[in-house]
């Protein structure tokens, strides 16, 4: 079963604030009397991600993506992202499982997962995110008599303060054990690991989390998560405030 998906793709994470990770030549220009600048897309970083089958994506508790393609053929999604640090990501992951059974193609087989993401400023995948199943199936590999285990999917799996210290490592796999299709070598994945739990073939609903600190790549990156609660340089333009509901959204 796979939950009900949010009618939006975000393609940029907008918000914005004060620098927290520290400031580029442009961004001290730019915070002349205390006022922080607009965001640009210079600001935001791709993420490219590849799921066998499903994924939706959050990023510090928003929904930043969802894989619009809910089995094959297997796609990158790849969208932009506003960064925020500390950045915590959590990923729903789901391997192509009738829900009652754990098998696909009519009950005739069993399927295997695999994830893979990779973000602009070097956040990969690997061996240091948190993994955990939700569904697996069939249990005990019993094709004949098919079962699942599932467990209740906890709420708030997707949000920063989520407790998620009890949970295990996330496996890492090779690209000879995913087998991935085309489209993933097109897109840049360089650095990042397939990961999934233990158990690549069983395991269906597959939870992974990771808390990134700062940006792996060390560039400095202005904080823009709280730029609604403040006037930023440049505004608002001469003339005051517009009348409510008229003129154009800056
Ligand atoms: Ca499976
Ligand atoms: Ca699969």
């Amino acid at each position: 079963m796979r939950p009900a998906s949010p009618p939006i793709l975000r393609a940029v994470s907008l918000a914005a604030g004060l620098v927290v990770a520290g400031w580029t030549a442009g961004d001290t220009v730019a915070q002349t009397a205390g006022r922080v600048r607009k965001p640009t897309m210079d600001d935001t970083i791709r993420v490219n991600v590849y799921a066998d089958n499903w994924f939706m994506l959050y990023v510090n508790g928003e929904l930043v993506a969802v894989d619009s393609i809910a089995f094959i053929p297997h796609n990158v999604i790849s969208v932009d992202l506003l960064p925020t640090y500390p950045m915590t990501i959590a990923v729903m992951a789901k391997d192509n499982a009738d829900p009652s059974t754990g098998m696909e193609y009519a009950n005739t087989s069993v399927g295997d997962g695999g994830f893979i993401l990779k973000f602009g400023d070097g956040t990969v995948t690997d061996a240091g995110w948190k993994a955990k199943c939700f569904s697996r199936g069939p249990v005990g590999g019993d094709t004949t008599h098919p079962s699942v285990e599932t467990s209740p999917i906890p709420a708030g799996w997707y949000a920063v303060d989520f407790d998620d210290s009890d949970w295990g490592q996330a496996r890492v796999y090779g690209e000879r054990d995913i087998d991935p299709k085309q489209p993933y070598y097109d897109a840049d994945f360089a650095g990042a690991s397939f990961i999934w739990t233990d158990d690549l073939v069983l395991d269906n609903t597959v939870i992974f989390r990771r808390t990134v600190a700062r940006p792996p790549d060390g560039r400095p990156r202005a904080d823009f998560s709280k730029l609604n609660d403040s006037v930023p340089a440049g505004g608002p333009k001469p003339g005051g405030r517009r009348p409510p509901g008229g003129g154009r959204p800056r």
